[in-house]
Protein backbone atom coordinates (compact mmCIF):
# COMPACT_ATOMS: atom_id res chain seq x y z
CA UNK A 1 0.00 0.00 0.00
CA UNK A 2 1.55 3.21 -0.94
CA UNK A 3 -0.94 5.56 0.43
CA UNK A 4 -3.26 5.68 3.30
CA UNK A 5 -6.47 7.20 3.42
CA UNK A 6 -8.32 7.93 7.14
CA UNK A 7 -11.30 9.43 7.21
CA UNK A 8 -12.74 10.40 10.53
CA UNK A 9 -16.84 9.79 9.63
CA UNK A 10 -18.75 8.14 7.19
CA UNK A 11 -20.35 10.90 6.47
CA UNK A 12 -16.58 12.31 5.44
CA UNK A 13 -17.64 9.90 2.35
CA UNK A 14 -18.37 12.20 -0.78
CA UNK A 15 -14.37 13.64 -0.07
CA UNK A 16 -12.96 10.10 0.26
CA UNK A 17 -14.61 9.17 -3.08
CA UNK A 18 -13.21 12.41 -4.44
CA UNK A 19 -9.88 11.29 -3.55
CA UNK A 20 -10.51 7.57 -4.61
CA UNK A 21 -11.06 8.65 -8.24
CA UNK A 22 -7.96 10.58 -8.57
CA UNK A 23 -5.91 7.85 -6.93
CA UNK A 24 -7.32 5.46 -9.10
CA UNK A 25 -7.12 7.37 -12.73
CA UNK A 26 -3.00 7.55 -11.76
CA UNK A 27 -3.16 3.28 -10.67
CA UNK A 28 -1.87 4.24 -7.16
CA UNK A 29 -1.95 1.49 -4.52
CA UNK A 30 -4.04 3.01 -1.66
CA UNK A 31 -6.35 1.47 1.43
CA UNK A 32 -9.40 3.57 3.07
CA UNK A 33 -10.43 3.09 6.25
CA UNK A 34 -13.09 5.23 8.39
CA UNK A 35 -11.20 5.62 12.14
CA UNK A 36 -11.71 8.63 13.99
CA UNK A 37 -8.96 10.47 16.80
CA UNK A 38 -11.56 10.85 19.37
CA UNK A 39 -14.21 8.05 18.95
CA UNK A 40 -11.53 5.18 18.33
CA UNK A 41 -7.74 7.07 19.07
CA UNK A 42 -6.41 3.33 20.08
CA UNK A 43 -7.32 1.85 16.60
CA UNK A 44 -6.28 5.26 14.75
CA UNK A 45 -3.28 4.63 15.38
CA UNK A 46 -3.14 0.87 15.09
CA UNK A 47 -3.92 1.86 11.54
CA UNK A 48 -1.12 4.33 11.34
CA UNK A 49 1.20 1.52 13.03
CA UNK A 50 0.09 -0.99 10.80
CA UNK A 51 0.63 1.60 7.47
CA UNK A 52 4.09 2.18 8.10
CA UNK A 53 5.30 -1.87 8.67
CA UNK A 54 3.53 -1.94 5.11
CA UNK A 55 5.57 0.48 3.32
CA UNK A 56 3.02 3.47 2.96
CA UNK A 57 4.41 6.38 1.99
CA UNK A 58 1.65 9.04 2.90
CA UNK A 59 -1.17 9.14 4.66
CA UNK A 60 -4.17 11.38 3.96
CA UNK A 61 -6.83 12.22 6.65
CA UNK A 62 -9.95 13.54 5.65
CA UNK A 63 -12.38 15.19 8.74
CA UNK A 64 -14.57 17.69 9.86
CA UNK A 65 -15.35 20.13 13.10
CA UNK A 66 -12.64 20.32 15.21
CA UNK A 67 -10.55 18.16 13.00
CA UNK A 68 -7.47 16.86 15.24
CA UNK A 69 -7.18 13.69 12.85
CA UNK A 70 -4.43 15.26 10.62
CA UNK A 71 -2.50 16.12 14.23
CA UNK A 72 -3.00 12.72 15.74
CA UNK A 73 -1.85 11.05 12.77
CA UNK A 74 1.18 13.16 12.64
CA UNK A 75 2.13 12.89 16.13
CA UNK A 76 2.12 9.10 15.45
CA UNK A 77 4.35 8.86 12.43
CA UNK A 78 7.42 10.22 10.32
CA UNK A 79 5.28 9.54 7.05
CA UNK A 80 3.96 12.91 5.42
CA UNK A 81 0.14 13.73 6.45
CA UNK A 82 -1.86 15.49 3.64
CA UNK A 83 -5.33 16.34 5.46
CA UNK A 84 -8.65 17.59 3.74
CA UNK A 85 -11.02 19.68 6.24
CA UNK A 86 -14.47 18.76 5.54
CA UNK A 87 -17.13 21.09 6.01
CA UNK A 88 -19.59 19.28 7.73
CA UNK A 89 -20.44 21.87 10.54
CA UNK A 90 -22.14 24.42 11.17
CA UNK A 91 -18.72 27.04 10.77
CA UNK A 92 -18.72 25.36 7.11
CA UNK A 93 -15.16 24.06 7.65
CA UNK A 94 -13.38 26.74 8.77
CA UNK A 95 -13.03 24.91 11.91
CA UNK A 96 -11.37 22.11 10.36
CA UNK A 97 -9.20 24.13 8.09
CA UNK A 98 -7.81 26.09 11.10
CA UNK A 99 -7.54 23.23 13.40
CA UNK A 100 -5.44 20.87 10.58
CA UNK A 101 -3.20 23.89 8.95
CA UNK A 102 -2.18 25.38 13.00
CA UNK A 103 -0.23 22.15 13.97
CA UNK A 104 2.10 23.82 16.32
CA UNK A 105 5.40 23.82 15.27
CA UNK A 106 7.69 20.31 15.25
CA UNK A 107 4.73 17.92 13.70
CA UNK A 108 3.26 19.22 10.07
CA UNK A 109 0.21 18.72 8.63
CA UNK A 110 0.10 19.49 4.85
CA UNK A 111 -3.62 20.85 4.88
CA UNK A 112 -5.41 21.52 1.74
CA UNK A 113 -8.21 23.69 0.68
CA UNK A 114 -12.04 22.72 2.57
CA UNK A 115 -14.09 20.43 0.55
CA UNK A 116 -13.85 18.77 -2.67
CA UNK A 117 -11.10 20.91 -4.28
CA UNK A 118 -9.64 20.21 -0.87
CA UNK A 119 -9.62 16.61 -1.85
CA UNK A 120 -8.66 16.47 -5.56
CA UNK A 121 -5.23 18.22 -4.42
CA UNK A 122 -4.60 16.25 -1.66
CA UNK A 123 -4.72 12.96 -4.09
CA UNK A 124 -2.65 15.07 -6.25
CA UNK A 125 -0.41 16.14 -3.84
CA UNK A 126 0.26 12.91 -2.71
CA UNK A 127 0.78 10.94 -5.84
CA UNK A 128 3.69 13.84 -6.63
CA UNK A 129 5.15 13.06 -3.73
CA UNK A 130 4.99 9.46 -4.92
CA UNK A 131 6.44 10.69 -8.33
CA UNK A 132 9.73 12.05 -6.59
CA UNK A 133 10.82 8.33 -6.95
CA UNK A 134 8.28 6.87 -9.64
CA UNK A 135 9.07 7.98 -12.73
CA UNK A 136 5.75 6.45 -14.37
CA UNK A 137 4.01 8.78 -12.07
CA UNK A 138 5.33 11.57 -12.95
CA UNK A 139 5.06 10.67 -16.76
CA UNK A 140 1.42 10.57 -15.55
CA UNK A 141 1.23 13.72 -14.00
CA UNK A 142 2.66 15.64 -16.81
CA UNK A 143 0.21 14.30 -18.87
CA UNK A 144 -2.75 15.14 -16.63
CA UNK A 145 -1.08 18.85 -16.52
CA UNK A 146 -1.16 18.80 -20.46
CA UNK A 147 -4.28 17.75 -20.48
CA UNK A 148 -5.61 20.53 -18.01
CA UNK A 149 -4.00 23.21 -20.01
CA UNK A 150 -5.36 21.60 -23.28
CA UNK A 151 -8.87 22.33 -21.28
CA UNK A 152 -8.42 25.66 -21.23
CA UNK A 153 -7.57 26.21 -25.05
CA UNK A 154 -11.02 24.86 -25.71
CA UNK A 155 -12.70 26.44 -22.87
CA UNK A 156 -11.09 29.55 -24.62
CA UNK A 157 -12.31 28.48 -28.34
CA UNK A 158 -15.75 27.90 -27.19
CA UNK A 159 -15.85 31.60 -24.60
CA UNK A 160 -14.61 33.32 -28.26
CA UNK A 161 -17.23 31.99 -30.41
CA UNK A 162 -20.02 33.05 -28.09
CA UNK A 163 -18.80 35.91 -27.24
CA UNK A 164 -17.01 37.87 -29.81
C1 LIG B 1 -15.61 14.56 12.36
O1 LIG B 1 -16.84 15.08 12.71
C2 LIG B 1 -15.82 13.76 11.12
O2 LIG B 1 -14.66 13.79 10.34
C3 LIG B 1 -17.00 14.42 10.45
O3 LIG B 1 -16.58 15.32 9.43
C4 LIG B 1 -17.65 15.19 11.58
C5 LIG B 1 -19.03 14.70 11.90
O4 LIG B 1 -18.98 13.32 12.14
P1 LIG B 1 -20.32 12.47 12.36
O5 LIG B 1 -20.97 13.00 13.59
O6 LIG B 1 -21.16 12.69 11.10
O7 LIG B 1 -19.88 11.04 12.48
O8 LIG B 1 -15.08 13.77 13.37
Amino acid sequence: MDILIIMGSKSDIDYGREVVKILKEFGVDYKIEVSSAHRTPKRTIELVRDAEEKGCKVIISIAGAAAHLGGVIAAHTLLPVIAIPVDSSPLNGIDALLSSVMMPPGVPVGCMAIGKMGAKNGAIFAIEILSIYNESLKEKLKNYRKEMAEGVLNSSKVVKEELE
